[in-house]
């Protein structure tokens, strides 16, 4: 196979979680145009909706479907409708997340139960869904979407670190149980990337100047800049296609370059 072909998406049901925009819909986007069927879903029918034009902005016909990706009867009924709808799914990536920024000692454990809710035991509720078929379909790839914080804590993420540590870890363990039946599991690990999520650490100050955050995060990448969602289009793309069939239980980061870096001094 030459690797043309390698990389394409062609035939391939991708489900993308939480992917009204954002980073899902940026790595939706990517494999569309490696060839893919799309199919997203999002907690609210107007999000849906929303993001079916925006797909279709962009010249995509998406599969939108209305689920809380933290109710396993729901999932397993949305992928039973895929199935029937759309197809069989031969790509998963787990990309609905929240955040929750609360000193640790200040969150309730409410809170932290619902983080570690859609951004750890929703991966775990929609991998258990969709690998049955693709142990019958004979092949599979499912991509978590990690994040820095699976390797570094800060002040305030400790719900969301936690949450991504596991997520990791649940990544390498799908990769070690089901690599058998040609399923591959990775990870992506996405650094500092402009979306609604990381808005607020990039809010204008009163006085105009940049965000301390932003700021930091500015000196802290060696490229000088946030990421962008479409920079993690390609990768996903890769762990997507049969380019990656050898390479199972990892975490690309796509961070800029963030974690090689000690960060420009201040001048
Ligand atoms: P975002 O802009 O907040 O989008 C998150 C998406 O997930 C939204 O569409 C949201 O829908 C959906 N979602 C949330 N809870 C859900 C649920 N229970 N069921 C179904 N959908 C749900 O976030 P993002 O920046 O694109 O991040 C996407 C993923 O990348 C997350 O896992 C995040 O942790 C991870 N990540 C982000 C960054 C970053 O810098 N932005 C870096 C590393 C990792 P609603 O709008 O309806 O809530
Ligand atoms: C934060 C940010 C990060 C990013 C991302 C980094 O508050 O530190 O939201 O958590 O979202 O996960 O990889």
């Amino acid at each position: 196979m030459d690797n043309k072909t390698n990389f394409s998406l062609e035939g391939k049901v991708a489900l993308v979680t939480g992917a009204s925009y954002g980073i899902g819909f940026a790595i939706a986007k990517a494999m569309a145009g490696a060839g893919a069927t799309i199919v997203f879903n999002d907690i609210k029918q107007e999000l849906v909706d929303k993001g079916i034009a925006a797909y279709k902005e962009e010249g995509i016909t998406a599969h939108g479907y209305v689920c809380d990706v933290t109710d396993e009867e729901a999932v397993n009924a949305m992928v039973a409708k895929i199935e029937e709808e759309v197809g069989v799914i031969d790509v998963l990536v787990n990309n609905a997340g929240i955040i929750k920024r609360i000193p640790m000692i200040e969150m309730s454990a409410k809170d932290f139960r619902q983080v570690i809710d859609v951004d750890l035991n929703a991966p775990f509720i929609v991998s258990k869904a969709v690998i049955p078929s693709m142990i019958k379909k004979g092949h599979g790839k499912i991509i978590n979407i990690c994040s820095m914080m699976s390797e570094f804590g800060r002040e305030t993420v400790s719900a969301y670190a936690a949450a991504k540590g596991g997520l990791k870890m649940l990544t390498r363990n799908i990769a070690s149980e089901y690599g058998e039946y040609n399923i591959q599991c990775n990870g992506i690990g996405p650094g500092y990337i402009a979306t609604p999520q990381t808005a607020p650490l990039r809010e204008k100050q009163p006085d105009g100047s940049r965000h301390p955050f932003d700021q930091f995060i500015i000196a802290k990448t060696p490229a000088g800049r946030w990421g962008e969602a479409s920079d993690l289009g390609g990768p996903a793309v890769f762990l997507a296609s049969d380019a990656s069939d050898f390479v199972n239980g990892q975490i690309l980061y796509v961070d800029g370059g963030i974690q090689a870096y000690i960060g420009k001094q201040p001048s």
